[in-house]
């Protein structure tokens, strides 16, 4: 490799993450391994090049080629999740997020989006985010039992009236009904945003209701379950407005000018062209037969995962899991999430502190972890495994401080990984 003569430190730095993704156990739901052909797409000379604008419009020269590249990732986007306007330009979900703000909705107006703390992300109107600093946000946290209470949300909507409802989240272990969502919305006349991130490969599967031809907009990143490299895109249907010079106004029909012109000239600059290639090359991935398969066992194994966990006496934010996540509840193992997470990653499983809803402790030492199977799907692993994996974390949380079961848990996840080669 070119990068251990031109610089061995990052060389060496990069040598040994490879080394723990391949040794160790990756739970953290967001993460996922690209393949090598999204990486090789990521790693091109289309860094090299400048392309503001959207193709075949753009406000440099030399984009013959980059003009096919952004083509080909916005037609297959448009095909896999049937809408007729794809933007496959912002740099990652919060971007995309920031974008669906200023192209829906003027700064002070009320936005509306699942509370951090209870399962939603930073950008659905968490206080010290801009969705909470330039908006007037206003949070809806689960019910006592874990589960979004649809009827409290419509009460919320109806006494708030938000002109943006988001629907989404990072640790909620269940179906979102985006149908209701979208009667909620109407009811009060918001847009509705589905923030689809973690659960996009589960929608190309078949295996989650899709937002799709029932939220305005649909946002999501795409290397989660997606599988490919980091970015998003941000889907919708509607009219173009060109040839209009001026900004349109904001309504549905023109949703596609609306976010085009808010991702770019609004918040971006020029797009990240390896990235775009890389987003297309992950789409034509998504669009083959197995990743319908891929998708598939991915909730099979989390459901597999919880049921270990389950007989192991763990307890499960909402009992169990619909998608690819599990919340767990640590209350009863007396150990905090922080605790938990620590004791993990020495014998090789990653995943990370969470809270809970209804969380006794703090934000920053939370009572839960979150554990997810979209990296274990990627090398293979099936539901049998899923009962070693569960074993060992039951193993390691019974006994976080006995280094004997800290060294013969990880000697074991070491040879198990073997098994699974993935580079
Ligand atoms: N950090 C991502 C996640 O882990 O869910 C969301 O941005």
């Amino acid at each position: 490799m070119f990068i251990e003569k031109a610089d061995a430190q990052i060389a060496e730095l990069i040598k040994r993450e490879k080394q723990r993704q391949m040794e160790g156990l990756e739970l953290i739901p967001s993460e996922n391994y690209a393949s090598p052909a999204v990486m090789e797409a990521m790693g091109s000379i289309l860094t090299n090049k400048y392309s503001e604008g959207y193709p075949h419009k753009r406000y440099y020269g030399g984009n013959e080629f980059v003009d096919g590249v952004e083509d080909l990732a916005r037609d297959r986007a448009k095909k896999l999740f049937g809408v007729s306007h794809a933007n496959v330009q912002p740099y990652s979900g919060s971007p995309a997020n920031q974008a669906i703000y200023f192209a829906l909705v003027e700064p002070g107006d009320t936005v509306m989006g699942m509370h951090l703390l209870y399962g939603g992300h930073l950008t659905h109107g968490w206080k010290v985010n801009f969705s909470a600093r330039y908006y007037r946000a206003v949070q809806y946290p689960t019910g006592q039992d874990g589960y979004l209470n649809y009827d409290a949300i419509a009460e919320l909507a109806d006494q708030e009236k938000p002109r943006l409802i988001y629907c989404g989240a990072t640790a909620y272990p269940r179906e979102f009904d985006f149908k209701r969502f979208a009667k909620i919305a109407e009811s009060v006349g918001a847009y509705f945003a589905a923030d689809i991130s973690h659960v996009t490969g589960l929608i190309v599967a078949g295996v989650h209701a899709s937002p799709f031809g029932v939220a305005d907009v649909v946002m999501t990143t795409t290397h989660k379950t997606l599988r490919g490299p980091r970015g998003a895109m941000i889907l919708c249907n509607g009219e173009p407005s060109e040839p209009l010079k001026k900004p349109p106004e904001k309504s549905k029909k023109y949703l596609p000018t609306l976010i085009d012109r808010a991702v770019f000239p609004g918040l971006q600059g020029g797009p990240h062209d390896h990235q775009t290639a890389a987003i297309a090359v992950a789409l034509k991935e998504a669009m083959q037969p197995e990743f319908k398969v891929y998708g598939a066992q991915i909730v099979k194994n989390a459901k597999a995962l919880a049921h270990t966990l389950l007989d192991h006496d763990f307890t499960l934010v909402t009992g169990g899991t619909d998608n690819h996540l599990l919340l767990v509840d640590l209350n009863n193992k007396n150990l905090s999430g922080g605790e938990a997470e620590r004791a993990l990653e020495h014998v090789g499983m990653y995943c990370n502190k969470n809270t809970i809803p209804f969380d006794p402790r703090k934000p920053f030492d939370p009572s839960g972890i979150r554990i997810g199977t979209p990296a274990l799907t990627s090398r293979g692993m099936k539901e049998s495994d899923m009962e070693k994996v569960g074993m060992w974390m039951a193993d390691t949380l019974a006994h976080p401080a006995d280094a004997s079961v800290r060294e013969r848990v990880r000697k074991e996840v070491k040879a198990f990984c073997q098994d699974f080669v993935i580079y």
